[in-house]
C-alpha cells in the first residue's frame, strides 16, 4: 500500500539535547535538536476499539526518539534521520511508513540562519521472490537461502509457497529443478534487495557460467510494490515471469489477486493464460 493510503500520527518539535555534529565542539558540548516527525499507520482499528495496542503509542515513540539521539552520536544528520528512522520501523509493528526530519536550529557554521534540517521518507516494501535450485541438496539450498534472508535485518518473510518439482525451462538438458515463492516485506531499496540476493547465492556457492544454466541456488525479485523498472542491472516485474508456469505457479499460492503493474492481469490469470 502506498503511503498516502495509511493515516498519519504527527510529533511536532520534540527537543532533544543530542551530541551529533561534524564539529568537535558539536561532539563534545552538544545543542538542540528538533524532531518532527509523520508515523504512517492504520488508526482504524483503534479508532473503533479505543484500544491503544491497536495503534502506536506515540509517548513511547518521542521517548525511544529521544534515547536514540542521547545514546548515539553521527557526524551528520542526514545520518541521524536514516538510522532513526530505520530503528524506529523495527521497534514499532504498526509503523508501516515514516516522514522524518532532523532540525538543528543552532547549527555552528558562524551565520544567522534560522534553522536547518533534513527531511527523509522511509517504510516497508513488499517483494515476491522466486527461488530455485537444480543441483546438489537442491531442498537444503532453498531453505538455507530463506534463513539467510530471515537473519538480514531489513527483510521478513512473512510467507512461504511449498516447493514444487519442475521440468527444466529454456535450457532443458539439465537437472529438474526445486521452485518456491517467498512475500517479504523489506527496507531495502530495489537494487539494495538485489545485492543482498546475489550475496546469498554466492553464500551457496553458486557459480554463474552458463547462462540459464544448472544452479544450486537462484533467488529472483518478481515483484517490488507495483514498482515499474528496467535497468541493465534489474527489472521488474520480472521480464518473462508470465510465461514460467514455475514461477506463476507457487506465487498464485501466495497472492493470486495481485495485479501485474504493466500486464493489468491477476497472477491467477496468467497462470490459467499460461496453462490452457
Ligand atoms: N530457472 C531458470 C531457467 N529455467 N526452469 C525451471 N524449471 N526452474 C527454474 O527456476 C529455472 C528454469 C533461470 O533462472
Ligand atoms: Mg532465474
Ligand atoms: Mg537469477
Amino acid at each position: 500500500m502506498e503511503k498516502e493510503a495509511w493515516d498519519k500520527i504527527h510529533i511536532k518539535n520534540l527537543e532533544v539535547f543530542g551530541k551529533h555534529g561534524v564539529f568537535p565542539e558539536e561532539n563534545k558540548l552538544g545543542q538542540k535538536f528538533l524532531v518532527n516527525a509523520v508515523l504512517y499507520t492504520s488508526t482504524r482499528e483503534a479508532g473503533r476499539t479505543d484500544d491503544l495496542t491497536k495503534s502506536i503509542h506515540y509517548g513511547e515513540v518521542s521517548h525511544f526518539i529521544t534515547k536514540y539521539m542521547m545514546e548515539h552520536t553521527f557526524q551528520l544528520i542526514e545520518t541521524v534521520a536514516e538510522q532513526l528512522a530505520k530503528a524506529l520501523l523495527l521497534q514499532f509493528e504498526h509503523l508501516k511508513w515514516i516522514d522524518l526530519e532532523i532540525q538543528k536550529p543552532w547549527a555552528p557554521i558562524g551565520l544567522p540562519l534560522e534553522s536547518v534540517s533534513v527531511e527523509i521518507s522511509r517504510g516497508w516494501h513488499q517483494a515476491f521472490i522466486a527461488t530455485g535450485s537444480n543441483l546438489g541438496d537442491r531442498g537444503e539450498y532453498i531453505s538455507k537461502g530463506i534463513e539467510a534472508l530471515k537473519a538480514c535485518e531489513d527483510c521478513v518473510v512473512e510467507k512461504e509457497s511449498e516447493l514444487i518439482v519442475t521440468a527444466p525451462y529454456g535450457v532443458t538438458d539439465q537437472p529438474d529443478f526445486l521452485n518456491g515463492m517467498l512475500q517479504v516485506r523489506t527496507l531495502f531499496r530495489p537494487l539494495e534487495l538485489l545485492n543482498k540476493l546475489n550475496e546469498i547465492e554466492a553464500e551457496a556457492k553458486r557459480e554463474r557460467n552458463i547462462h540459464w544454466g544448472p544452479r544450486t541456488l537462484d533467488m529472483d525479485i518478481i515483484f517490488y510494490d507495483d514498482l515499474v523498472l528496467d535497468t541493465p542491472k534489474l527489472t521488474i516485474p520480472h521480464a518473462d515471469m508470465q510465461n514460467r508456469k514455475f514461477v506463476l505457479e507457487p506465487l498464485a499460492e501466495l497472492a493470486p489477486w495481485y495485479r501485474h503493474p504493466i500486464l493489468g492481469k491477476t497472477v491467477k490469470k496468467l497462470l490459467e493464460e499460461l496453462v490452457q
